[in-house]
């Protein structure tokens, strides 16, 4: 079985990105260790804080973005990091050469039943003409990714990662303590009967997807002639292992619920990096009117609505908003 270096050595990845990614991984490590001590280890419930999205903050995502943020700054080669529970960028060294932005913990209302959670990143080459603390240096749009991951504590611990040489999937081999690659090449089947939404926002929706889950629903008996399937972990990293592992439809739309809040995922530390796995693995990602990775970021907490998975699927839906 393989570790992680030599894959990505042999990908061509710089020396210095290939540190970078396995002081991630080493943060990741502990977080998974945490984890899974649940309740034994005093880390589950909610604080009296609030994040800045005004999501109840638990004291996980609070330990796992502090060590994130700890390891990541002491290796010298990041200008700057931005993460969901950071209202603004944290300076790092001015001569780093990338920015790392993540989610330290997504899926985190999952925390309190034992189920899926995962860590998100994103890392982003740094202009060296701009100061560490300029949050736009952030604002660069999914196709300048130089890597991608997510790292799911579930019954294994998993890792998904993309430098553009394909999406691999690895686990974390808790005997020796690295990630073993187990997936050479994650390949999405281009068809699918899966998907998943939150179906109890479905009055919420546009027009468009109104009309796509309607047509999912008919099933055999209507214009998509075959019926399909649902599965929902409610956790992003969750619901998007299970598209990479076997295909599917994933979709987080826009929705009228709440109007200060049009869009739910965040599109620098959830859609972008999920997106350059999914693509990588040969799947589509878009808003339903545009490819995910192309959207030019105008702040580091933008939100996105997200379509994602199985090509011909994702296509399908899109089809519905061009009508
Ligand atoms: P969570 O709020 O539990 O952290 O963006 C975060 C996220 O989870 C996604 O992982 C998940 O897909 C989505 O929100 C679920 O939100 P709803 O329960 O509001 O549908």
């Amino acid at each position: 079985m393989r570790r992680i270096s030599p894959v990505l050595q042999q990908d061509g990845v710089e020396p210095e990105l290939i540190a970078l990614l396995k002081t991630i991984l080493a943060a990741c490590r502990e977080i998974s260790f945490r984890v899974s001590q649940g309740e034994l280890a005093g880390v589950l419930g909610s604080t009296l804080g609030e994040n800045i999205q005004g999501e109840t903050q638990k004291k996980l995502d609070v330990i796992a973005n502090e060590l994130l943020k700890e390891v990541i700054l002491e290796t010298g080669v990041v200008k700057a990091i931005s993460s969901e529970e950071e209202d603004t960028i944290v300076a790092g060294n001015p001569q780093g050469k990338y920015l790392v932005t993540f989610d330290p913990l997504d899926g985190s209302s999952n925390t309190d039943i034992n189920s899926l959670i995962g860590t998100i990143f994103s890392i982003l080459p740094a202009d060296p003409d701009k100061a560490p603390d300029d949050s736009s240096l952030f604002l660069q749009p999914g196709t300048a990714q130089v890597a991608a991951g997510y790292v799911l504590y579930g019954p294994s611990t998993m890792l998904a990662l993309t430098t553009g040489h394909g999406t691999r999937l690895y686990t974390l081999d808790n005997t020796y303590g690295g990630f073993l690659l187990t997936e050479d090449q994650a390949a999405i089947p281009k068809y699918t009967t899966e998907f998943a939404i939150n179906m109890s926002n479905q009055r919420f929706w546009q027009e468009p997807m109104q009309r796509y889950v309607a047509d999912l629903l008919l099933g055999k008996t209507g214009p998509r002639g075959k019926n399909f399937n649902m599965r929902w972990i409610a956790a992003m990293v969750g619901d998007v292992h299970r598209v990479l592992c076997r295909g599917g439809i994933f979709a987080y739309p826009r929705d009228t619920k709440d109007p200060q809040k049009p869009d739910k995922l965040r599109l620098m530390y959830e859609a972008n990096p999920m997106s350059f796995l999914v693509e990588q693995a040969g799947g589509l990602s878009s808003t339903g009117y545009q490819r995910i990775m192309d959207i030019v970021p105008t702040d580091i907490h933008q939100r996105v609505a997200v379509i994602l998975g199985s090509k011909h699927e994702v296509e399908t839906c899109i089809g519905y908003h061009k009508a």
